[in-house]
């Protein structure tokens, strides 16, 4: 491979984190906003009282210190709070055809959206809008469509439980199931493969079990630039000695070296921890085979054990009581050759068992994952050759062991819990008919890209999107900008100005929503919402800044007043909910069990955990047991 000069790139050798870090910071918080502000809006994130970081969904450490944020958490919080605003004079100033030209950053770094806007198509500038008339003519638009099934619900996974149990409320009561979700783009093999094998399609540790485990596998992830505070997690677990193995095609810094900006010592000595005892440049696409090299190295050592007399390697005890399918996995493994393992890994045979040794003589291993596994055809397969491997040796379900998905967006997880979905199930949907007393539709619905393609072939004509930027964040971008050009009916929630939003329909509205960061004010006061995080831990959130405009509704407001100008049921108390958060957790509490004493349980300002049954060692699958999947 050649190496290409990239302008302003050349190699790192300092470690990740560290002055380097608090100087971006310093440098993005100058640009964004006020300097009184950001002190005292940084001291709030993530803490008790405090709003959930919108910069990722990693969670936070029940004993919160004096702060729990980091270089791209601050960022992330300053790119909200920004002082700059996208006015109607600015959308005077610049027609819509000339801020396609305007780069994604540009668009977005305008500052937060101010006013509800409607495209004029005649002179081709977004105009200002009153909310009224706005609701009114999204829902004429809604209701004018032959087929509810025309219309597609996307979700962006920032939107809180409550704004998206409305928002499923809603868009079922319209008729349809039509889901397209960020996450269909992000975790879709998690949450396909891991229901499959384990009965859950989420993770089954807890931040406490990283303080337990003995080995860490860190695969396809990169938490130096996208869930930096985990690298706090990584950097005490390598203190206590615990193990951590990367599998990455690239080098990154962050897996490497870590100087902690909450470490005095480290800060002012320019010390760091080495984070990664064993880094392995798998190839591109070559953990499926990586994983089984390992596990035939687990074979390999159990039968050596039991042909000593010894008690092997597996854990037999879990294997029987627990799982299935074992058996073809060892076949499987037995008719592979190293040859082609080796082939398709690009690593050496010696240092696949090496690691296959580390893995088989450590006692609780967690497993971590992200997109360098997810984001690929065989997704699924990886997924479910990461559950292999740990069930070989009881990995699931007990301290400091289990599989950790590492979710993009801070409330993705939560939008999918509370039914954003595209592929309900059938308890999920008894449950809503029972309380609202009304039939939700039954037939699945569409997915990213389902959802694209009806658009593209005109069977999808309107498109509403709880924040993101779809067109943008799909692959195929062309087809996506012209399906979006196709539509008769585009509304944008969204706090900042992005690219989507200038794929203009016959109606198009941009809805400026409050952020994590503000005050939410309804009718019976201050509002707090609600997250789950990457390890199912629900909590409160709470903004505090004044909001970017007065004009400004919140996500379940806005969600609320376009159901109600929409749907013709007298039923659905929409203003009620709006009014009282605690009772749009009631309705969830009442449709999902698992939220018993929802409102009372937030009070707890750590929140509490969802039940998790592949952490209790309960497998929801057909056969009731954990399944090793030969791939
Ligand atoms: N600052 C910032 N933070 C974010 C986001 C953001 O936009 N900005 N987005 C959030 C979202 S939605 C998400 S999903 C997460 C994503 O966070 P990550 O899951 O960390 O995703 P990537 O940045 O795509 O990193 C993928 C890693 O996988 C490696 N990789 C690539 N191919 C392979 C492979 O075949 N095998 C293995 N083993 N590794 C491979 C790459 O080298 C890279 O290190 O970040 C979240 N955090
Ligand atoms: N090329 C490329 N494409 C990708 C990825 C990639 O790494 N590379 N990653 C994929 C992944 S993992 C994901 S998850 C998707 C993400 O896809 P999306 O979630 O659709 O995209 P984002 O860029 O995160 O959306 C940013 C927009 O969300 C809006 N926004 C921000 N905060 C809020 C809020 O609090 N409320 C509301 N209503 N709106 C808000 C702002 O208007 C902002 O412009 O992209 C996928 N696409
Ligand atoms: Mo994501």
């Amino acid at each position: 491979m050649s190496k290409r000069e990239v302008p302003g790139v050349g190699p790192y050798g300092g470690p990740a984190g560290g002055w380097g870090a608090l100087q971006a910071v310093a440098r993005a918080l100058k640009h964004q906003m006020g300097v009184a502000r950001e002190a005292t809006m940084l001291l709030k994130v993530n803490q008790p009282a405090g709003f959930d970081c919108p910069g990722c969904a990693w969670p936070d450490p029940r004993s919160t210190s004096s702060f729990e944020f980091c270089e791209n958490g601050a960022k992330a919080v300053s790119w909200e709070a920004t002082t700059k605003r996208t006015t109607p004079e600015f959308f005077a100033r610049h027609k819509v055809s000339e801020l396609w030209a305007w780069n994604d950053h540009a668009l977005e770094d305008e500052g937060r959206l101010t006013h509800p806007m409607r495209y004029d198509a005649q002179t081709g500038h977004y105009v200002p809008v009153s909310w009224d008339e706005a609701f009114e003519r999204i829902g004429a638009a809604l209701r004018a469509l032959p087929d509810p099934h025309m219309a597609e619900f996307y979700t962006s996974g920032r939107a809180s439980n409550e704004a998206a149990f409305l928002y499923q409320l809603f868009a079922r009561r319209f008729g349809t199931n039509n889901f397209p979700d960020c996450s269909n783009m992000c975790h879709e093999p998690t949450s396909v493969g891991l229901p499959e094998a384990i009965g859950v399609g989420k993770g089954t540790v807890t931040l406490a079990d990283f303080d337990h485990c003995d080995a860490i596998f860190c695969i396809g992830h990169n938490p130096g630039t996208n869930h930096p505070r985990m690298l706090a997690t990584l950097r005490s677990a390598a203190r206590r000695g615990a193990k951590i193995v990367v599998l990455n095609p690239l080098k990154e810094r962050g897996l490497e070296r870590f100087a902690s900006p909450q470490d005095p010592v480290e800060m002012v000595t320019g010390r760091s921890t080495a984070i990664a005892t064993d880094y392995v440049q798998v190839r591109i696409g070559g953990d499926v085979a990586f994983m089984k090299g390992m596990m035939k190295t687990v074979l390999a050592l159990h039968r050596d054990s039991l042909s000593k007399g010894g008690e092997g390697v597996l854990d037999r005890a879990f294997i029987d009581e627990h799982t299935e399918g074992l058996d073809e996995v060892i076949a499987d493994l037995d008719a592979t050759a190293w040859s082609d393992i080796v082939g398709a890994a690009g690593i050496e045979r010696a240092e696949i068992e090496r690691i296959g040794k580390l893995y088989a003589g450590s006692k609780a291993v967690i497993a971590c994952y992200g997109m360098g596994i997810t984001q690929h055809h065989s997704g699924t397969a990886n997924v479910q050759q990461i559950v292999n491997l740990l069930l070989m040796r009881g990995n699931m379900g007990r301290d400091g062991a289990g599989i950790c998905p590492l979710r993009g967006h801070s409330n993705v997880q939560g939008d999918r819990t509370v039914g954003i979905t595209e592929v309900p199930p059938d308890d999920m949907l008894d449950s809503i008919e029972r309380v609202f007393k009304f039939a939700p539709p039954r037939e699945h619905g569409h997915g990213a890209i389902t959802a694209i393609e009806a658009m593209r072939d005109g069977r999808s004509k309107a498109l509403i999107c709880l924040g993101g930027n779809l067109p943008v964040a799909m692959s195929d971008t062309q087809v996506c900008f012209d399906a979006m050009r196709k539509l008769d009916l585009a509304v944008h929630i969204a706090t900042k100005l992005n690219r989507s939003h200038l794929l203009t329909a016959k109606e198009t509205f941009i809805l400026p929503c409050l952020g994590r960061t503000e005050l939410d004010v309804q009718a019976s006061g201050p509002q707090t919402v609600t997250v789950e995080d990457s390890m199912s831990m629900v909590h409160a959130s709470r903004g505090s800044l004044p909001p970017a405009s007065g004009h400004l509704l919140s996500e379940p407001a806005i969600v609320a007043r376009m159901a109600k100008a929409t749907l013709d049921d007298a039923s659905l108390d929409w203003d009620g909910w709006v009014a009282d958060y605690s009772r749009i957790r009631d309705l969830i509490e009442a449709v999902f069990p698992q939220f018993d004493r929802y409102n009372d349980r937030i009070q707890d300002p750590g929140g509490f955990r969802l039940f998790n049954a592949a952490a209790a060692r309960r497998w929801n699958t057909p056969g009731g047991r954990a399944r090793f999947i030969a791939h």
